[in-house]
């Protein structure tokens, strides 16, 4: 099949801009979750003085979102964690009944990775930096793997560099991190440069199936893709499978112009049935959501694997 696409964008997208949030010059890489009768979420807010801030929002379809116009003001009761210069990329994981939010937080040392956590997205209560610099992604698996919470991460990176591999590591208490794991690092194509995972994994039959990003550098600058791979269930860092292809390139005009162009950037997914519905940053301007069945995702990354 010529031009094979697994997932289907929606068809008013972008779904949110700059004009959702007073004083916003940008608003995407953002992280949402069912949540009661609909979905709340944390965003990125790129905001006119060009300060990265994190705002909450909240949607009864997952499509249509209300944003506060105010930051997220984080309670932090333990002084020594370290402020944070600009905020940005949050993903969350729900554990328990807890949603915990992890993001880049940009200190004097370089980019690092925050961690938060509330259970009403009206109060947030800021913990201990899950690690230090340089890392730039890090996501919660949505279940804790042989008694122990799971992370997936992408340590080495000072800015834009040739490198950035992601890695596994584990906790018993969310405060103490070890036993590190390689998982994978770029390969050849749209994901030559680097690579970063996205959304929570989202557990089926095979195993832990994982959206991440990919960098491509062409002679114009970097492009951002999106790929999936299929990690094993009780060592996630095995790659079972990963795909060769791209499931999403930056094609449509929302994508291709923006603050940064040609740039799609998946930091959330919603299943709902078996549909999986991938939001992600368009042009590091605004956010779109596509979807497709999980269980063709998965039989996609599996055909057209390594
Ligand atoms: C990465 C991150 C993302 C951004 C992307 C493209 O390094 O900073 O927030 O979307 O670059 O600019």
């Amino acid at each position: 099949m010529a031009n094979e696409s697994v997932f289907k964008r929606y068809k008013n997208n972008p779904i949110i801009t700059a004009a959702a949030v007073k004083r916003a010059n940008s608003i995407h890489n953002s992280a949402v979750v069912p949540f009661k009768d609909g979905y709340a979420g944390v965003f990125r807010v790129d905001e006119q003085d060009f300060r990265f801030t994190l705002h909450a929002g909240r949607s009864k379809d997952g499509i249509h979102w209300k944003i506060d116009d105010e930051e997220i003001k984080m309670k932090c009761s333990n002084p020594d964690i370290p402020e944070s210069k600009r905020n940005y990329d949050p993903r969350i994981t729900m554990l328990d009944g807890v949603y915990y939010i992890t993001w880049c937080v940009d200190s004097s040392q370089g980019p690092c990775i925050g961690l938060a956590k509330t259970k009403d997205f009206e109060n947030f209560e800021r913990m201990d930096n899950l690690f230090p610099p340089a890392n730039r992604n890090c996501v919660i698996f949505p279940r804790k793997i042989n008694g122990k919470y799971a992370v997936l991460h992408r340590p080495s990176d000072r800015g834009h560099t040739p490198f950035g591999d992601v890695f596994y590591s584990t906790s018993p208490d969310l405060v103490h991190w070890g036993t590190h794991r390689f998982v994978f690092g770029p390969l050849q194509g749209w994901q030559s440069t680097k690579v970063g995972p996205g959304p929570a994994p989202i557990e089926v039959e095979d195993g832990w199936l994982l959206i991440y990003h990919g960098v491509w550098t062409s002679c114009n600058g970097y492009l951002y893709y999106a790929g999936g791979a299929i990690l094993d269930k009780e060592k996630p860092w095995k790659v079972l499978y990963r795909t060769k292809d791209y499931l999403l390139a930056p094609t449509e005009i929302y994508e291709r112009v923006g603050d940064v162009p040609n740039v799609v950037f998946p930091s959330s997914a919603v299943v709902n049935d078996k549909t999986l519905r991938l939001y992600y940053g368009c042009a590091d301007t605004c956010i779109s959501v596509a979807e497709a069945d999980i269980d063709e995702i998965a039989r996609f990354i599996k055909t057209h694997s390594f």
